[in-house]
């Protein structure tokens, strides 16, 4: 579990990606459907989308500005209120059908970006990062168990 100095680290270079939500979390997403096709797949708005169509598309912002946002709420909280995963492992399992194992996928995709994007991101911070998405991964993982879904 990642400590409360590890989501402090995470949040001193979180500024740009609190402050453009929209455009990293787009990066984020395209990266996602390049590096695993499959996940494309699940979502219903983007599934039949060519690469060319996911490029400037303001759907595929929108929605990567409220993943940003939600993972931002989730480092600012340091992972203490249980409820804001329980409602998105609640919707991910039983709406969106979403398997567990697209968070590590995601998980790893952010952590690339951000050491592409972000100045000053060094291997403490990366640590910092890794840990925390852990936290977030285990967390869900839980809410999951209790839903019976995988
Ligand atoms: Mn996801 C909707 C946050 C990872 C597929 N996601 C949402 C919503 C939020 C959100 C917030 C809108 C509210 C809700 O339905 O609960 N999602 C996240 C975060 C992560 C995440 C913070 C990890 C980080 N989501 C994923 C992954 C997938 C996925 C991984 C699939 C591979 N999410 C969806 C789908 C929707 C959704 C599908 C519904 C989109 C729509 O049609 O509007």
């Amino acid at each position: 579990c990642a400590s409360a100095a590890e989501f402090i680290s995470v949040l001193s270079f979180w500024g740009p990606l609190k402050a453009d939500p929209k455009s990293y979390g787009e990066v984020v997403l395209q990266r996602l459907f390049e590096t695993k096709p499959d996940s494309q797949k699940l979502f219903p708005k983007f599934a039949d989308l060519s690469k060319e169509q996911l490029q400037n598309n303001p759907d595929l912002q929108a929605h990567g500005g409220i993943v940003l946002c939600k993972l931002t709420e989730f480092l600012q909280d340091g992972g203490q209120d249980k409820k804001i995963l329980k409602d998105l492992a609640e919707s991910h399992a039983k709406l969106h059908k979403i398997p567990r194992i697209y968070f590590q996928i995601i998980s790893d995709v952010i952590c690339e970006v951000v050491a592409e994007k972000i100045e000053g991101f060094d291997t403490d911070a990366q640590t910092a990062l890794k840990n925390v998405l852990k936290t977030f991964q285990t967390q869900m993982g839980e809410h999951y168990d209790e839903l019976g879904f995988d």
